[in-house]
């Protein structure tokens, strides 16, 4: 493991101490065990892309002075912060989207005795959030913008996972409502903002920087979370779930996917016909033909010219940004993403 990841897992480890001992609770050791177990199953296994990204745009934006002890730990903090956000949702969108695996390993609900006592985990993560926060970061004097931030992300989330949810329904009464600019706009809110612009947007607030004049690097980061979503998309069926770690759901889900989209554009009648009646069906041979459909329509092709296209678009705004710590930040993410398999 590198220095980075293994000190940031070193901060986990403070974290979860601290939110076992929380006073504002009266614990049984029934309950702290149970917290343990959940928080270790939920919210270290992942990638830790987002909450690294936040150490490494810290870094990026102090311009090669070293950081200090303190604030190498408040930025591993507010990644973790981050993590924690990304736990609470992936538990609550495992249940909606009735996953089997994540991350390797059942999805939490599916374990044996927490079933939907899993809701509660996750609304339990939710609020570990404000108690991290506050323990750490109550006299800063972007304190206020911190807690704002993270409101408004997760309200722009939970928006996007609303958007997501609904489109199914429409999608069962015609399909072809699986529109181009409707995914653009569900995933923008379900993935962009959390996964993308929130990491960048802590670094910027610990540095000492207000939010409003950092538009321009905003935008590039919601595109970035729309390419990288395209990805989960296409991974989700053409991924290998061994390495992945999760089934994909989303044809039988009737997910407004980005293949599904593509599909509706590319097809012909028949085509079109065999799609309405086997997608959003949980049933392996219905799932198989919307497979078969997918790839006599060269998708996998046109996700490698959208993957090119996507990346070229990318460089050169992030190019033309005018700070150079910004343009590093932007292009150490792309280069975490680009042509990713997991
Ligand atoms: C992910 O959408 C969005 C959030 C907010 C978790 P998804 O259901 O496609 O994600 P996954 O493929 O990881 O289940
Ligand atoms: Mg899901
Ligand atoms: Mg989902
Ligand atoms: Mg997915």
């Amino acid at each position: 493991m590198s220095d980075t990841r293994s000190k940031f897992m070193e901060v986990y480890s403070i974290l979860k101490s601290e939110l076992l001992h929380d006073s504002s609770f009266e614990w049984t050791d029934d309950s702290r065990q149970w917290v343990e177990r959940m928080l270790d199953y939920n919210v270290p296994g992942g990638k830790l892309n987002r909450g690294l990204s936040v150490v490494d745009s810290y870094k990026l934006l102090k311009e090669g002075k070293e950081l200090t002890d303190d604030e190498f730990f408040l930025a591993n903090v507010l990644g973790w912060c981050i993590e924690w956000l990304q736990a609470y949702f992936l538990v609550l969108d495992d249940i909606m989207d009735s996953s089997h695996k994540r991350r390797g390993q059942p999805c939490w609900f599916r374990v044996p005795k927490v079933g939907l006592i899993a809701v509660n985990d996750g609304v339990l993560l939710r609020n570990h959030i404000p108690r991290i926060l506050r323990k750490y970061f109550r006299e800063k004097p972007y304190y206020v913008d911190l807690l704002d931030l993270f409101n408004e992300v997760e309200f722009q989330t939970a928006c996007g996972q609303m958007t997501d949810l609904i489109t199914t329904l429409e999608g069962e009464k015609d399909l072809s409502k699986c529109s181009s600019p409707i995914y653009r706009r569900i995933v923008q809110y379900k993935t962009a903002y959390y996964s993308f612009y929130l990491p960048v947007a802590c670094a910027l607030l610990v540095s000492g920087e207000k939010l409003d004049g950092h538009n321009d690097v905003k935008n590039i980061l919601i595109d970035m979370g729309i390419y990288f979503q395209v990805q989960d998309d296409f991974l989700d069926c053409f991924g290998n779930p061994e390495f992945i770690g999760k089934i994909g759901t989303d044809i039988e889900d009737f997910k407004c996917s980005w293949l599904v989209v593509k599909a509706l554009e590319l097809c012909n009648d028949g085509q079109k016909k065999l799609l309405f009646e086997n997608y959003g069906k949980d049933n392996p041979s219905c799932v198989a033909k919307v497979k078969e459909l997918y790839t006599e329509l060269n998708l996998q092709g046109v996700f490698s010219d959208y993957e090119r296209q996507s990346y070229e678009k990318l460089t050169k705004s992030i190019e033309a940004h005018p700070s150079k710590s910004v343009r590093e930040i932007l292009k150490s993410f792309l280069g975490k993403i680009y042509k990713r398999d997991k």
